[in-house]
């Protein structure tokens, strides 16, 4: 039997132990356990928690989501009040901003502290004795709304602080979020519940902490990062902007990784091109960079304007997303004859560029966004992405708003359209014979990770299909069917152009087993897949000659991959086509299938980021794919390793993020050699 003092102890015990493991996870991102001994410890609380009511106080960690649904928030007037931050859009205005400071100050340059702007939402955290006591909005700077029930339930938020010597009382302030994979997997569950997704990070974080019951909050994956500080009583804080982040680490506030003092306007403006050049690859959206000058003693000395501190900017990054008008919704037909939705638009300026069409995926989509010819719509274009539709204005929608219907027939051939149950996708059933997948086959095929046919560009392609010259890829090798003069003779075209393609294209006929395969475009065959394909079974009849089972029994080929391979093999055209090919010079050495060669890294997925001094990346891929290693180009929790090479990318931060074992070039070379000994 425990007495009180036991379970006293215990309890005490488990939760520095569990704060502790929360600090390590969540500030440090170093956890030292897995989640299920996280969870066992929770639990165990937990139990003596029930055993010893008495003994539960509010900032235990099992206290995170108590309170009922409340009727709506009251009104917290912030002891300081909430700035907003005065905006930049250009290096020059980031220019003209130091120019002043520098004036003001009397200096030759200033030393900023400076961090992402994350897309979220500002609150403010009031810490008394070390005990969060109260959390509020911004509202209007001055007076926000009350919302401590719903930040409890935020696991990065402390219930009270670590270490020693924070100030009696400590306002702290930060931006709540909701990180991209967690926005990601909550729009999931929202669909399927029947429920609407949310439009971007931001409504969902926003959403989430204005829900009058905490328990909703609690299930949502917001996160924060805290950047500043607003009343402090007790004790002093230090010098620099960038130490007291360090300080507020230090007590359990989770501050951003990527923080970073900046001496001048020049190192500022690295600082911003390298965050943006990041950008798509942060787990969670970032709309600029703030820059703080980074003595305490210069910011007060520079005070404040209006409702902007004079000493803060935030170089914006260019909207991603704008507003503009559908002028008619078209249907794409793609390679494999998917029927794609697309919204023309009147042109606006998103993400860096004029935007005049934009994705609606599929057909559900455009229902479920409702989007109509001439609404008024959000278009968001983030990095290199396809534009796309991400909700209508309805409050703007034009009384001749025409709703969207899916053609029954394929708007370039007139084959029948058909969607499979089950499916998203609409398909035109033409095949080939439609002249839109006929297109798209052929610049696939052609192109440089393909075949590889050099001056063969997309416009051309479409000519010659146009003219009806082009019936299969197997007519750009016969010379009868596609002569020098006829080329010479296209638009933009010319004698010297005519013999430079037809050099290429001759040039083309030597390839490998797996390019050609990819040149295909068998449906979910990429390049990993068809490298894989033919590693396994080494020449081209092997693999036609394959069944469901032998094709499972390559690496990372699912039932579906296989499906579509037997399809394309069954089909008769398609085995006419690859016999025109070969016989009219396509051709490539076989290899040794690895059914007979040993493949020690089988069933291992790389990831190769950096530049690599004793190799190619591409010879580097080749190495690690002969070995059975599947050379991927984005990092998941599946990726077995990572490969740095000197000046690596994200991929390298995604992989630290995630834990994936990472190795030097050296390592790397020693891994080769070792099992290239063991063969
Ligand atoms: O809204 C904000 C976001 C981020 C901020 C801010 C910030 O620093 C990283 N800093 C200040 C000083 C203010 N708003 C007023």
């Amino acid at each position: 039997m425990s007495t009180t003092t036991d379970i006293e102890q215990s309890i005490a015990q488990l939760r520095d132990e569990i704060n502790h493991h929360s600090y390590q996870y969540y500030v440090l991102d170093a956890p030292q356990i897995p989640d299920a001994e996280y969870d066992q410890l929770m639990r165990k609380l937990e139990a003596l928690e029930k055993e010893a009511p008495e003994l539960i106080t509010a900032d235990s960690p099992t206290q995170r989501v108590g309170a009922k649904p409340q009727a709506g928030f009251d009104e917290v007037v912030h002891a300081v009040a909430m700035l907003s931050l005065d905006n930049a859009f250009s290096d020059e205005e980031m220019r003209l901003f130091d120019k002043r400071l520098r004036e003001r100050l009397a200096v030759d340059a200033v030393t900023y502290c400076a961090e992402p702007k994350l897309d979220g939402l500002a609150v403010s955290l009031r810490y008394e004795d070390g005990r969060l006591i109260r959390a509020a909005t911004r509202g209007d700077g001055r007076v926000g709304e009350e919302i401590t029930q719903n930040i409890r339930t935020i696991s990065s938020v402390p219930l009270c602080l670590i270490g020693s010597s924070w100030p009696r009382i400590l306002e702290v302030r930060g931006e709540v979020y909701m990180p991209r994979a967690g926005f990601e997997a909550l729009n999931r569950r929202q669909l399927e519940k029947g429920d609407k997704p949310f439009v971007n990070p931001r409504n969902a974080a926003a959403g989430s902490l204005r829900q009058l019951d905490p328990r909703v909050t609690a299930t949502r994956p917001l996160a924060i990062y805290c950047y500043g500080v607003g009343e402090v009583e007790g004790s002093e804080l230090p010098p620099l902007q960038s130490e007291i982040l360090v300080r507020l680490k230090s007590w359990g506030l989770r501050v951003s990784p990527e923080t970073q003092q900046v001496n001048g306007i020049e190192a500022c403006l690295d600082y911003y091109h390298q965050i943006g050049a990041r950008r798509d690859a942060l787990p969670y959206e970032i709309d600029g960079v703030v820059f703080k000058v980074d003595a305490i003693k210069q910011q007060q000395a520079l005070g404040a304007v209006a409702r902007a501190p004079r000493w803060a900017i935030a170089y914006k990054f260019p909207a991603q997303e704008a507003m503009t008008r559908v002028i008619d919704i078209d249907v794409q037909v793609g390679r494999t004859g998917a029927l794609t939705p697309v919204a023309r638009l009147e042109p606006v300026f998103v993400g860096g560029v004029t935007v005049t069409n934009a994705t609606l995926h599929n057909e559900d989509e455009v229902q479920r966004k409702d989007v109509r010819s001439g609404d008024m719509v959000v278009v968001r274009r983030a990095g290199d992405v396809i534009p796309e539709v991400v909700s209508v204005v309805v409050a703007r929608r034009p009384d001749n708003a025409q709703p969207f219907v899916m053609p029954h027939e394929c708007p370039v051939c007139g084959s029948e359209v058909r969607r499979v149950e089950g499916e998203a996708v609409s398909r035109c059933s033409g095949g080939l014979y439609c002249p839109a997948q006929r297109k798209e086959a052929v610049k696939h095929f052609a192109s440089r990770r393909a075949m590889d046919i050099e001056g063969l560009g997309d416009k051309l392609v479409e000519q010659l299909v146009e003219m009806g010259w082009l019936h299969s890829v197997a007519d750009l090798y016969d010379r009868d069917a596609l002569p020098h003069h006829k080329l010479a003779g296209l638009a933009r075209m010319g004698d010297k152009s005519a013999t430079n393609l037809i050099a290429a294209i001759e040039k083309s006929k030597q390839t490998t087993l797996a390019r050609f395969l990819f040149a295909l475009g068998i449906r979910e065959v990429g390049e990993a897949t068809a490298q894989a394909l033919a590693n396994h079974f080494g020449s081209l009849p092997a693999i036609m000659k394959a069944d469901e089972a032998a094709l499972l029994q390559v690496p990372d080929v699912g039932p579906v991959v296989v499906a579509n391979l037997l399809a394309f093999f069954h089909e008769p055209h398609n085995r006419e086509v690859i016999a025109s090919l070969q016989r009219l010079g396509v051709h490539w050495p076989d290899v040794v299938a690895a059914v007979d060669l040993p493949q020690p890294l089988a069933g291992k997925t790389f990831v190769l980021t950096g530049t690599m001094t004793t190799m190619t990346r591409d010879e580097a891929k080749k190495k690690l794919q002969a070995l059975g290693a599947k050379v991927t180009s984005s990092v998941s929790k599946k990726t077995s390793y990572v490969v740095v090479g000197a000046d690596p990318g994200s991929k390298r931060d995604k992989a630290e993020k995630l834990g994936v074992t990472q190795l030097d070039e050296t390592a790397f070379n020693q891994l080769l050699s070792e099992l290239q000994e063991g063969d």
